[in-house]
Parts: C-alpha cells; sequence; structure tokens
C-alpha cells in the first residue's frame, strides 16, 4: 500500500537543458511511483506560453505524467509566476488535477496548506503589480490569442526586463513576507505550509498564535535533484542525482 506523499517545485524545464528533463523523467518513472500522490507546487516549466506549444523537447514530460497517474498515483499541479498559463488541455494530457492557488489538505492527520509562494512575497511591489496584470483573466485571453512566435517574442522580453529587476533588488524583498505567511496560515486554519518560488529550501519553525508552525519551503531543481517526502509518521527532504 502506497502512504506517502512528495512535493516538488521549481524545476524550470526547459528544452534547453536535457538534463534535468531527465532526471524529472526518471524520477516519474522509479521513485513517484512508490507514492499515493505528487504534488507540482508551480514553475514545473521555466516559460509556459500556452497549452498550445507542442515543444518536442518537452513531450516526454507530458508522457512520463500521464503514465504516472495511469498508474494511479494522484497528480496535483498548481500555478507558478512562470506557468500560470498552464490549463486544462495540458491537464487532460496528463491525468494531472489543477489546484487552486492556495490549497489546504490532510497529510494522514496534518492539515497543511499548500501554495507556490510568490502572492507571499508582498514586499517585492514591483513584482506583485506585474503579476496582478498577468493574472488578469482578459489580458489572458488576449495574450493566448496572439501567434506562438510573438508570445514567445513576449515572454523573452518579459524575462529580460524580469533578470533585470532581480539583479537590483535586495534579497529579502524577494523572501516571502513574514505577517503575509502568517495571514494565509490563519485564514486557512493551518499551523504548516509548504511552499516553493523563493529557492531557498528550509522549514521554518516559529510560534502562530500560541502553536507551533511550520514553513517548508522547496528547492528548485538547478543545483539539486530534490523533493519532500511526507509520510504519517515524518516529513523529510531528499536529494538525488540523476
Ligand atoms: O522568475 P524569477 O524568479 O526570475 O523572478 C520572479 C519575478 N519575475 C517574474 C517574471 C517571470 O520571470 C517571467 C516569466 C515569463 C513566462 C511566460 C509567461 C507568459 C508570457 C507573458 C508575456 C508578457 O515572475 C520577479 C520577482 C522574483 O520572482 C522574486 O519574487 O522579483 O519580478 C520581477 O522581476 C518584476 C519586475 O520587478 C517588474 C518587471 C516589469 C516588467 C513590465 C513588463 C510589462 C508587461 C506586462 C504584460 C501585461
Amino acid at each position: 500500500m502506497r502512504s506517502e506523499t512528495l512535493f516538488i517545485a521549481d524545476l524550470h524545464l526547459d528544452g534547453n537543458e536535457p538534463e534535468t528533463i531527465q532526471a524529472f523523467t526518471q524520477f516519474l518513472e522509479n521513485r513517484a511511483t512508490q507514492a499515493e500522490a505528487l504534488y507540482i507546487l508551480g514553475d514545473l516549466f521555466e516559460a509556459w506560453i500556452g497549452d498550445d506549444d507542442e515543444q518536442a523537447a518537452l513531450i516526454p514530460v507530458k508522457s512520463a505524467l500521464a503514465s504516472l497517474s495511469k498508474q494511479g498515483v494522484s497528480l496535483y499541479l498548481q500555478h507558478g509566476n512562470r506557468d500560470f498559463l498552464l490549463g486544462t488541455d495540458f491537464c487532460q494530457a496528463t491525468g494531472a488535477k489543477l489546484l487552486p492557488e492556495s490549497q489546504k489538505v490532510s497529510l494522514y492527520g496534518t492539515e497543511c496548506l499548500l501554495m507556490h509562494g510568490d502572492s507571499l512575497c508582498t514586499d517585492d511591489v514591483a513584482y506583485q503589480q506585474l503579476r496582478a496584470q498577468l493574472h488578469n483573466a482578459a489580458w489572458q485571453q488576449q495574450f493566448l490569442a496572439q501567434p506562438l512566435a510573438a508570445r514567445y517574442q513576449a515572454a523573452a522580453s518579459l524575462r529580460a526586463q524580469s533578470q533585470q529587476a532581480t539583479q537590483a533588488k535586495a534579497a529579502e524583498i524577494m523572501d516571502v513576507n513574514q505577517t503575509a505567511v502568517v495571514a494565509a496560515m490563519r485564514s486557512h486554519q493551518v499551523q504548516h505550509l509548504i511552499h516553493g518560488h523563493t529557492h531557498r529550501p528550509a522549514c521554518h519553525q516559529f510560534d502562530l498564535d500560541g502553536q507551533a508552525a511550520e514553513r517548508w519551503v522547496l528547492g528548485d531543481w538547478q543545483s539539486q535533484y530534490n523533493y519532500l517526502c511526507c509520510s504519517a509518521t515524518d516529513w523529510q527532504w531528499h536529494c538525488f542525482d540523476a
């Protein structure tokens, strides 16, 4: 019987980095098949400009996800700031269930909130303004109606602007804001939060309304392939080489 749940985020899969794609498909074909569920908490892809973009390099990723869900492993997906345009076609093709921005789950009796984490970076005012624009439904519809070439160009231009902007920002500004963390946890009545986005893997322990609380931050897949494994008895980080 499968009795563990795996969490990953920030893989930033990109056709130009076949090693990470291979490591991920191997992870799906081997380790993930032993779990009862796999949660991908955003930024599975480096940049997603629409489900109609059939990049050949990413076809093995879709196939491996589809195969995993066909084997009975529940597959859940949240949007990240790079792949907020992942939609129903992708989910249908892979068997993934798209979760809302904040999702409360019960992990073997522990209530836990799942988020990508970018909405918690409230000190990064320029990013939050950009995010509001990019999440606007009318803007998204208009963007997705453009030819692929135009979308590629817009995405590359935004990446360049973002890279320039992040170089000029202080690291603290690009981290989550503790008041926003506490507000999210309180509103969902949880003492546990798992998120990605900041690429600063850690387990932060703090007091929340007189009770012990934990914020687990997932690592990216740029420096080390890693996942969080939760069972009824413990939560543990795991790292592996391809
Ligand atoms: O991504 P990362 O971690 O390096 O930086 C993020 C924030 N940046 C972003 C932008 C993404 O990198 C771009 C992803 C493109 C994917 C394709 C999507 C579809 C194409 C859309 C084409 C318009 O998320 C960064 C944060 C950082 O995390 C830490 O939290 O700081 O935010 C910024 O850098 C934002 C800048 O401060 C402001 C940039 C202004 C650009 C104005 C462009 C206007 C275009 C508006 C379109 C509606």
